[in-house]
């Protein structure tokens, strides 16, 4: 499907070959011809059938309208669906509406965010805290909202951070990141997070295998010594994330991963490639093997091995970061973790072979099948869940690998799709018994049905897709309407902006039995994974203001009575206060040259949309923008003297212009009192 630059695409009909667009004018042609026929002949019946069926031959062009139609969200309506976009390398969450794909809101996780001051607070700057120090940066790939009963529930939203491994949970109420925790003994935390039909776990991958513990040693005894580890993180307890345990397994590269459901509930299932365990050119040297694995890992049984003594305790330095009673982001240090060797713990993990360099892995709603994206596979291979246990039964092994059977692949394979397209990578479920999975080298989605495993349709998207997304794709109960693409290469498709072109999510319908394009819609850094979910499940319990009576910041301020400076040596503290339309302090004197001065500003709005910002001329950090009834502090330390303004950076009111103040700033030991003025 590659095109070529300049070449003009017909939006609904763009990847037919030219010949069939003329046969599809021709038979347009031949149906008018035919109507005008019999309408000449009165045939009033016939002519109201033949007239639907120039519509349906002509559906390329009707759709048209028809697609506007179904995106359309008046002005003043809703959308029907929030959707979770992960930023990629923006580090970011980023939530739009659907079916309308408009943005709604960038959710700082891993990168700072001077928009907001996230990472650059007092209040979230040690959220970024890691092992290897301050982190402002990370790759985020997979949105995965928190389930009960194997449905999306809305609480929250975890993402994953690939570069330094971690995870975050983000509050739906206030779609704020509250936690993040970092995976010790990963690299590459690609896996992840993917969690469990109830919440209880969320796992976490390792992508490139290391030295465990990590040591120097030289790169090329990789083979045998580097390891790989497959983390399950405790998830269902807010503030309280932590790393339960760790398998250790053979050094492959772990890829992604997905949990058991319904019957398969208890088992969580993860993709390996490099299993020839090269360290060199992989693009190769790890494409040798005709089968990688899929890992089945048993954690209810590692469960028990755990309780029996069988795991050891390992010492690892991993943070673990957290927002306090008062929204202050505290860090604690984890010192050792639960390590679990697969040698020590039989039937903990299995080996499900699956063709050539598998990416994706999904469970489908039923919680039978395992479909794997065979990369390089010139078809999708689905396990079944009951005849990988009846092969473990039977002890129907292959080979045994480091205390892991692999299971035949004849015993355990419930069918392939056969030309499932170029490159699969990813699979979701619409719930009626349909399967739809990525294929990245032909730029298509292909429908199949499961059981029969037969193709049953197949749309073009724009281009390369990596994932697809439908809203409760990979839960027990899809809500099988939408389906959103994410491509990795718009080219083309929008005006071009300098040599990074924008990155694109595309919406098709699938409430029908052909897919259906509806929409191209932008999307932030490179959308890797994306969640949806009912509106109705999160909007009608947002936070709307922090009650003032609540805020424990130790640097809050109740009213303007309270706003005062304090000096502490060449630390000084202004507690600040906004409020439609001035701070209080406005006018500061008496800061000197060398002073650490710290903002503490308190927005005392009580009511909902009313955000005050704060900046001052020379600021090296960012912003701070402030929620009602919040506390957000920022350190400014002024480096010449002069008058500095400040102002409000949120256009708040009508007077908002007037929202500004001033800090003198003198040398260092001058006889300038510390001096502010409230306006009262
Ligand atoms: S990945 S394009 Cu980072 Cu989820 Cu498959
Ligand atoms: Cu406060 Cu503008």
């Amino acid at each position: 499907m590659t095109r070529k630059r300049n070449q003009k695409i017909t939006d609904l009909s763009p990847a037919l070959p030219l010949d069939t667009l003329t046969s599809i004018k021709q038979s347009i042609t031949m149906n008018t011809l035919t109507r005008n026929l019999l309408l000449g002949i009165g045939a009033i019946l016939l002519a109201g059938a033949t007239l639907f069926a120039c519509q349906t031959a002509g559906t390329q062009r009707v759709g048209d309208s028809d697609a506007a139609q179904k995106v359309y969200v008046p002005p003043g309506e809703h959308d029907e669906f929030y959707a979770f976009m992960s930023g990629g390398f923006s580090g970011q969450l980023t939530v739009y509406g659907l079916p309308s794909g408009r943005l709604l809101k960038t959710v700082p996780v891993f990168s700072h965010f001077p928009e907001n001051g996230w990472g650059y607070t007092e209040e979230t700057k040690n959220m970024l805290n890691t092992s290897y120090g301050f982190a402002p940066w990370d790759d985020a790939h997979h949105p995965e909202l928190s389930m009960t009963d194997g449905v999306p529930d809305g609480r929250w939203i975890f993402i994953n951070g690939n570069n330094t491994p971690r995870v975050a949970r983000i509050d739906l109420t206030e779609f704020e990141t509250t936690e993040i925790l970092e995976i010790p003994n990963s690299a590459g935390n690609h896996g992840s997070p993917f969690i469990t039909p109830d919440s209880k776990y969320l796992v976490a991958t390792t992508r490139f295998s290391v030295p465990v513990p990590n040591r120097d040693m030289p790169i090329d005894e990789y083979k045998g010594n580097f390891k790989g580890m497959l983390s399950f993180i405790r998830a269902d307890q807010p503030g309280d994330m932590d790393v339960a345990f760790q398998v250790l397994v053979p050094g492959y590269n772990y890829d992604l991963a997905h949990s058991g459901k319904g019957p398969s509930y208890g088992w969580m299932f993860f993709t390996s490639y490099n299993s020839e365990e090269a360290n060199t050119l992989l693009e190769v040297n790890a494409s040798q093997n005709d089968k990688d694995f899929i890992a089945a890992v048993n954690w209810q049984r590692a469960e028990e091995c755990i309780e029996a003594g069988n795991a050891r305790q390992m010492p690892s330095r991993y943070l673990h970061n957290y927002m306090d009673e008062a929204h202050i982001a505290q860090t604690e240090e984890k010192t050792s973790v639960t390590v679990l060797e697969p040698a020590n713990c039989e039937q903990l993990v299995y080996f499900l072979p699956t063709p050539k360099s598998p990416h994706g892995v999904d469970v489908d709603p039923s919680g039978q099948y395992i479909v794997a994206g065979g990369k390089l596979a010139t078809v999708i291979p689905v396990h079944s869940f009951e005849k990988m246990q009846q092969a473990i039964a039977n002890e129907d092994f292959e080979t045994v690998i480091d205390g892991i059977p692999v299971l035949n692949y004849e015993s355990v394979i419930a069918g392939e799709v056969e030309n499932p397209g170029l490159g699969p990578l990813h699979t979701e479920f619409d719930g009626k018994g349909f399967a739809y999975t990525t294929a990245f080298i032909s730029s298509e989605i292909v429908k199949w049905e499961l059981g029969t495993w037969q193709v049953v349709d197949r749309i073009p998207v724009y281009y390369s897709v990596g994932h697809l997304m439908i809203p409760g794709g990979d839960s027990q109960q899809p809500a099988g309407k939408y389906l959103v693409a994410l491509n990795k290469i718009t080219k083309d498709r929008y005006l071009p902006t300098g040599p990074e072109l924008a990155h694109a999510a595309q919406l098709i319908d699938i409430s029908g039995e052909k897919m259906k394009m509806l929409l191209d819609f932008p999307t932030m850094g490179e959308p890797h994974y994306a969640q949806a979910i009912a509106a109705d499940m999160i909007k009608d319990k947002q936070v709307q203001m922090y009650p003032l009576e609540e805020n424990t910041n130790p640097y809050g301020i109740k009213g303007e009575g309270e706003a005062r400076v304090e000096r502490d040596g060449n630390e000084v503290h202004v507690y600040m206060s906004t409020i439609r339309t001035h701070f209080a302090p406005d006018n500061i004197e008496g800061i000197q040259v060398g002073d650490k001065v710290y903002f503490h500003v308190t927005n005392l709005e009580q009511d909902w949309d009313i955000p005050h910002g704060f900046a001052i001329l020379g600021m090296n950090t960012a912003e701070l923008l402030i929620m009602p009834g919040q506390t957000r502090s920022l350190i400014w330390e002024p480096k010449t003297e002069g008058v500095y303004p400040f102002y409000c950076t949120d256009f708040c009111s009508a007077l908002h212009q007037e929202m500004q103040g001033y800090v003198r700033v003198s040398k260092a030991s001058n006889n300038v009192p510390l001096a502010f003025g409230t306006g009262n």
